[in-house]
């Protein structure tokens, strides 16, 4: 076996270098970035095994053409490995300090994905059309398990289009929606922080205390963060509603018969961090009041599918009835809702699509959702 080493400032140099000096048959070995210094330098070493070219000579022409483009191509697979590998490490090493966490998280991810796409494609899971499909969902942000479940469902059809739509026909009917509007009672809103309850909760309320011309009562838990109530207050007093803000289970109750006469009470409630200990039970606790109160999970698509997936399991407590997708304008990968959907298995009552209240809600359709899944628009 032949092994060289070289330093080069792009992989695309180090693969020139390698098929200049070792030829098509070459592999790499490994590739390494060499921190110090002002530009980027790679270490990339690689080799050629002289028994398999000799080997490989006295075959068919024909025959050993391919399979220099197969090592080749595996070569390349390497580099690219080691290439995320080494982005995802720098990542961990700068996600302690950064504040950007999220995202980095989110990037994160989506290297995993590739990953598991690169794993998959060199077990050569589904040859051909199929595995079109498959990388397609998994860059959508449908997670490589469920994938590769529903590209195993697909029929035996010959194009891209005709298969995706038979896979959205599929998507569609496996989502649950709420079936039936509530006109009277009591919905609370509820989710991790920032996820839009009370913009949600208020652009609801407008719908329907304006269009539904029902007596909506709003009510505010959210008494956590100084001011916070203002914000559906400053609401409730454009939308010409009565307000209560409540600090405790006592309050609530007395909130909620002073608004007896009230088709609808809507109650916000306060996101909080997951790191604080108990809210989950205080929050089951808060909502158990003796009467029906129809929760709202909210979601946003700008998280990553295991922060949605891990939000879902933790409020999963307070017994929620239906989800309610928020940010699908500025969410990417709207697979991820599939997976969401799929695992948890409540109907889904709402999508939010921007700031605007009261405009930017859609009661939640299958096939809308399905699209978006399939073609994130
Ligand atoms: N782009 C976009 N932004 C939204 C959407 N819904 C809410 N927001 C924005 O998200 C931010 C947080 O919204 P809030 O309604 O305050 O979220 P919250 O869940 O009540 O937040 P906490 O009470 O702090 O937990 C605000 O800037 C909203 O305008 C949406 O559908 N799309
Ligand atoms: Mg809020």
């Amino acid at each position: 076996m032949q092994i060289k080493r070289y330093e080069v400032s792009s992989i695309q140099e180090a693969m020139n270098k390698i098929r200049m000096d070792l030829g098509e048959e070459a592999v790499i070995l490994s590739t390494k970035r060499l921190r110090g210094g002002k530009v980027p330098l790679f270490e990339v070493t690689a080799a050629r095994d002289e028994k398999e070219k000799k080997v490989d000579s006295h075959k068919p022409r024909e025959t050993h053409k391919s399979g220099s483009q197969r090592v080749s191509a595996s070569a390349e697979m390497d580099m690219i490995r080691n290439d995320l590998m080494e982005m995802k490490s720098l990542i961990r090493d700068i996600k302690r300090e950064d504040p950007i966490r999220k995202e980095l998280s989110q990037l994160r991810e989506y290297m995993n994905n590739l990953m598991n796409v690169l794993g998959h494609w060199e077990k050569n899971l589904f040859p051909g059309l199929p595995s079109q499909i498959y990388y397609h969902l998994v860059a959508n942000g449908i997670s490589p398990e469920r994938a590769y479940r529903l590209v195993n469902t697909i029929a035996k059809l010959d194009n891209f289009e005709d298969i995706c739509k038979s896979l959205e026909n599929t998507i569609t009917s496996s989502i649950p929606v709420t079936e039936g509007r509530k006109k009277r009672g009591v919905i609370a809103f509820v989710g991790p922080t920032g996820v839009g309850k009370t913009t949600t909760l208020a652009k609801l309320a407008a719908r329907y205390s304006m269009n539904e011309r029902l007596s909506v009562g709003l009510i505010s838990a959210d008494t956590y963060r100084i001011a916070a109530a203002d914000q559906l207050k400053t609401y409730a007093k454009i939308m010409g509603l009565p307000i209560k803000v409540v600090s405790e289970k006592g309050e609530f109750k007395e909130a909620l018969s002073s608004f007896s006469d009230r088709d609808l009470i809507m109650v916000d409630t306060p996101g909080k961090s997951r790191k604080d200990q108990g809210y989950i039970e205080k929050l089951r606790d808060f909502l158990s009041v003796g009467v029906p109160v129809e929760t709202n999970l909210l979601l946003s698509l700008t998280a990553s599918r295991e922060n949605m997936l891990e939000a879902a399991s933790r409020f999963d407590m307070v017994n929620y009835d239906n989800i309610i997708f928020t940010k699908v304008d500025e969410a990417t990968g709207l697979g991820s809702m599939y997976d969401v959907i799929d695992e948890v298995g409540k109907p889904v009552s709402y999508l939010t699509v921007g700031q605007n209240v009261p405009d930017d809600i859609e009661d939640a359709n299958p096939g809308r959702i399905a699209r978006l899944i399939m073609h994130q628009s």
